[in-house]
């Protein structure tokens, strides 16, 4: 295991200098071209916009744009990812507070404009307009002395307005106790994190409850603690070394009309009266570096399917022996399919695979089994196991009216949906039926031994 990227300006060096960052120099505008390029080149590299129409900052996005290069920026390997942030979730590194740090060199009080200081761009045809994607709002949660970090969607409606969808997780929680006593609620939204930070922001789920800091689970993710230093204008602390960070409130009693804006699941996101952020304060490092994300990316969805993976294999694993690991694939959006391998102890053993499954996050809608000599994957590899070890009559799960995900336009109403599991695994009392087809030599045969390559 070698060491974890450390930092936002580290990681842009060290991607470039594996091949996995291009930098375009002619100028582009932050209206589509930007996210058609990144769209284009989703599955990498990475990509540093130098000349963003009427901007001088530099934007950067598809930073993740791999399992291999979130692994990677992490020190370990694709398979290894799981293992490290179970690691993180039970051994976290909490944050060190600090008085100052580069976030500090330029503090605006007033006299910023979101529209125009920032290259915000436009990403998709109908969405409601220049949306800030990879902004992680951090809160104090109360009495606790911690900070929540969450990605959310962000409308820049005006010169220090910004609308933000808030689906009913912590953050929800922390607002809504706020707007009950009839409180702002002061907020931070940090752009340009390292892959630790960005993963923290997106996990939740049983085994990370309201309490845990996520910024010490990025420090265990990342094996060195973040230097926290407390913004200008509100009483909360952000990583001393971030790009840019916007500081202000999240108005109770207030809601205007957010979205649409075009989501996870390549669909839009309806319109709704979503709460208001009144930004206060903007700090920003010299020559900052703004950081995109397009949303329907394999970016996206691995930002959200890797920290769910530890939080499924876990609960899948307390039910059933066996498990060996899981993956919750891009296909299925990062959130909704799951891929569970199993080496299978008793007949059995699948369905109740797929009733754990079901249990551990409610999101998920599709569960696949299949035995150890699948690669969990390689979808190829799963289909194949699908064709030849399932039978619709024996081998499929049906529940309907479950609880299912806002945002998934198929659900007949808000939200309820129905769940479907199929066990790919081979009927145990017929293996050497299943057996799959070898070829003696084939793993030590070399092609150049025979052509010229
Ligand atoms: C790129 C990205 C964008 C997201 N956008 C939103 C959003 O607009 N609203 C929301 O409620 N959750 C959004 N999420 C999911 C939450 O950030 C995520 O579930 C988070 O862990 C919630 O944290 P919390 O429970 O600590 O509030 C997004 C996740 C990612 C990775
Ligand atoms: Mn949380």
């Amino acid at each position: 295991m070698s060491e974890a990227v450390v930092g936002f300006r580290e990681q842009i060096k060290y991607l470039e200098s594996r091949g996995w960052l291009r930098r375009v120099k002619r100028e582009v505008s932050p209206v589509f071209e930007i996210s058609a390029l990144a769209k284009k080149l989703e599955n990498g590299p990475a990509l540093l916009f130098e000349n963003v129409k009427d901007s001088t900052m530099p934007l950067v996005v598809n930073t993740d744009f791999s399992r291999e290069c979130i692994a990677a920026c992490l020190g370990v390997n694709p398979f290894e990812l799981t293992e490290k942030f179970k690691k993180a979730l039970e051994c976290p590194v909490p944050p060190i507070k600090v008085s100052d740090g580069p976030i500090r060199e330029v503090i605006k009080k007033g006299g910023f404009d979101l529209t125009k200081d920032l290259p915000v761009p436009v990403h998709y045809e109908k969405d409601a307009g220049p949306y800030i994607t990879s902004g992680l709002v951090i809160v104090e949660v109360p009495q606790r002395g911690i900070r929540n970090v969450s990605y959310h969607r962000l409308q820049v409606a005006g010169p220090n307005e910004l609308r933000l969808l808030i689906q009913p997780r912590h953050l929800y929680q922390i607002f809504r106790e706020a707007e009950a006593e009839g409180r702002p609620l002061d907020v931070a939204v940090v752009i340009g994190s390292d892959t630790a930070l960005r993963l923290a922001g997106a996990t939740w789920g049983s085994k990370v409850p309201l309490g845990m800091d996520e910024l010490a689970i990025a420090g265990g993710l990342r094996g060195v603690p973040y230097h926290i230093t407390k913004c200008d204008s509100v009483d909360i602390w952000v990583p001393s070394d971030a790009e840019i960070v916007l500081e202000g409130k999240i108005l109770p009693g207030k809601r205007e009309k957010e979205g649409p804006f075009a989501e996870f699941t390549g669909c839009y996101g309806e319109t709704w009266m979503n709460p208001v952020m009144e930004v206060v304060a903007m700090m920003h490092r010299r020559e900052p570096i703004y950081q995109d994300l397009l949303t329907f990316s394999p970016e996206h969805h691995l930002l959200l399917s890797i920290p769910y993976e530890p939080v499924v294999l876990e609960t899948v694993r307390s039910y059933v022996p066996g498990v060996r690991a899981v993956n919750i694939t891009p296909g299925g959006c990062g959130k909704f399919h799951v891929v569970v391998s199993l080496e299978k102890q008793h007949e059995g053993d699948a369905k109740d695979a797929i009733l754990a499954t079901f249990c551990s996050v409610r999101d998920i809608k599709l569960v696949i089994v299949v035995d150890e000599d699948i690669n969990p994957f390689d979808m190829r590899d799963v289909e194949w196991a699908v064709a030849t070890r399932f039978q619709a009559d024996r081998d499929l799960v049906i529940i309907e009216g479950a609880k299912g995900n806002e945002l998934d336009p198929s659900c007949p109403e808000l939200a309820l949906t129905a769940k479907l599991g199929l066990d790919a695994t081979k009927t145990l009392s017929r293996r050497e039926r299943y057996q799959k087809a070898s070829i003696p030599g084939l793993k030590e045969l070399r092609v150049q031994d025979y052509l010229d390559l």
